[in-house]
């Protein structure tokens, strides 16, 4: 262990201040590759924390509201340049996360520096939205402006935190409204310090940052009477609870949930081995830990051995171990819970008949065997529709594959989800491609390819049904943050 691996503590910020929780609790966050090893102890805010945090971003809402778009814009650029100034640091957040996290460095150095992208693109949309829209009359002339709708409270689980707050802070922050984050339980140290550089980057009171048991903290948070407006990702279990709370004081909410999403490849698809590599980084990248993963894989009847073959083939290159080390492609499922959701599936396959394979290598066999949350990128071959593996969303390594006579028999198989996330469309016929894609449910559709390396930033991202409500990244997820104001008067009054 190098001295780059300290036990550390870290704290939550409040009104222009880190601080440690009331009382000083903390918890423990355990490195999943060992999970007897303590990473370090992330600050345990509670109720009162909360309310501290949001009265002061309520305090600083009258003076950040009142900058200009334009003034708030340059704030998130400038803050955006200073975010990888500090190589050194960035190098020591990307190590500590992959410690506490299980992700390889590869992907936790991307967590680390692309944050500051997404604050560039909210501040290009808000050159953009600080433009009123004029409607001319007779009989009137109306303006329709955009205004800030105060505190934000921004919850986020722990695959993703700082990308996924990439699509609702610097959003919410030109848009004129003050903040709250609150990150997960798991895998918290990393973000933490690196939301604290950030609040500190702003003026007294406009981002708080909270860690702490969500059990604990999420009701008074979402249910605070100060609070007017909720954006969460995680669970629909838990966004079903946060509905709840922010329903008591009319606050709208923004939910990003769960996904079940499905690859449809059609029987024109282009399939070689560049393309399996794909599908398998879009099923199995963080290791499968990604909402916009690829989640349930249907194959035309006359492509299914070929995909089979070439998909597995790809599968068997992941080499699993523990993330620091640069051969591994694969680290641990981030947590015991998770990683129980996983291997009960695919426990349940082997249990019901289905073929499941086991991929990959583990070069470390001792530490793979030793107790941490491995588990080899499992295909469940030709997998009946009744199993958990297809029905529910694994968030992990582990994938069904399925195939289908008729496009129509793949678009019911894709919809016949309680989830519409994401979907893919592989073909290579554009316009096919656009037609399945449009009979899919779901709030985003990939073509030819599938998940975050595919992901085109400026469109809006969200899920139909139980996936969630309303939209973040894009201009939608912009105006998600703002109340539209219409200013009306007699015409040639206001518009000249
Ligand atoms: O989510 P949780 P987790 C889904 C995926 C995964 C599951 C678990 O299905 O299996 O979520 O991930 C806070 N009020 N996705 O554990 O439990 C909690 O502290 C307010 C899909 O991260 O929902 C954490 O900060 N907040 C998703 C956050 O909610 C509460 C990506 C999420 O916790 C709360 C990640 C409460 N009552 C997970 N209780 C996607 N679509 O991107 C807990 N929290």
């Amino acid at each position: 262990m190098s001295n780059m691996d300290n036990v550390i503590t870290t704290e939550i910020f409040i009104n222009g201040e880190s601080r440690p929780a009331t009382g000083g609790a903390v918890y423990d966050i355990h490195n999943p590759a060992r999970p007897k090893e303590i990473v370090g102890h992330a600050a345990a805010a509670n109720e009162k924390d909360v309310d501290q945090a949001v009265r002061a971003a309520h305090a600083a809402f009258p003076a950040w509201s009142e900058l200009s778009y334009g003034e708030r814009a340059n704030k998130l650029r400038e803050v955006a340049a200073k975010l990888t100034e500090d190589e050194e640091d960035v190098k020591y957040r990307s190590r500590l996360f992959t410690r506490e996290h299980g992700k390889i460095a590869r992907e936790t150095l991307l967590e680390m520096t692309r944050l500051g992208d997404r604050f560039l693109q909210a501040a290009g949309y808000g050159d953009r939205v600080a433009i009123d829209e004029e409607i001319k009359g007779p009989p009137f002339d109306t303006i329709v402006t955009r205004q800030p709708a105060g505190v934000a409270a921004l919850i986020v689980p722990w695959n993703w935190p700082l990308s996924i707050l990439g699509a609702k802070l610097p959003q919410a922050l030109v848009t004129g409204n003050t903040v709250v984050v609150k990150i997960s339980e798991y895998s918290a140290l990393a973000p933490a310090l690196t939301l604290l550089k950030i609040a500190a980057l702003f003026p007294t009171g406009v981002v708080n940052v909270l860690t702490g048991d969500g059990r604990e903290i999420g009701d008074p948070l979402t249910g605070h009477p100060l609070v007017r407006r909720v954006n969460f990702t995680g669970s629909a279990r838990v966004g079903r609870m946060v509905m709840k709370s922010a329903a008591e004081n009319i606050t709208p909410v923004t939910l990003e949930l769960g996904g079940n999403d499905a690859a449809l490849i059609l029987e024109d698809a282009e399939l070689n081995d560049e393309v399996f590599t794909r599908m398998y980084w879009a099923a199995f990248a963080s290791t499968g830990q990604i909402c916009m993963a690829l989640k349930r894989m249907y194959v035309h009847e006359k492509r299914y051995d070929e995909v089979v073959d070439g998909f597995t083939a790809a599968c068997e290159r992941a080499v699993i171990g523990d993330g620091l080390l640069p051969e591994t492609t694969m680290g641990p499922v981030n947590n015991a819970g998770q990683f129980k959701i996983v291997v009960d599936m695919i426990n349940e396959a082997r249990a019901k008949g289905a073929e499941v394979r086991e991929c990959g290598s583990a070069p470390d066999e001792e530490l793979y065997k030793g107790g941490g949350y491995f588990q080899k990128p499992a295909l469940v071959y030709d997998a009946d529709p009744s199993l958990s593996i297809v029905k529910d969303e694994q968030f992990g390594p582990a994938l069904p594959i399925m195939k289908f006579k008729t496009e129509d028999e793949a678009v019911a198989a894709a919809n016949d989800s309680e989830f519409g996330l994401c979907s893919s469309v592989w073909t290579s016929d554009a316009e096919r491609a656009v037609r399945v894609a449009k009979r899919l449910e779901a709030g985003y559709t990939y073509l030819n390819g599938h998940g975050p390396m595919a992901q085109d930033g400026r469109g809006p991202f969200g899920g139909f049904k139980q996936s969630g409500i309303g939209r973040n990244l894009g201009y939608d997820g912009v105006l998600a943050f703002a109340e539209p104001h219409s200013i009306s008067g007699p015409a040639g009054f206001l518009l000249g």
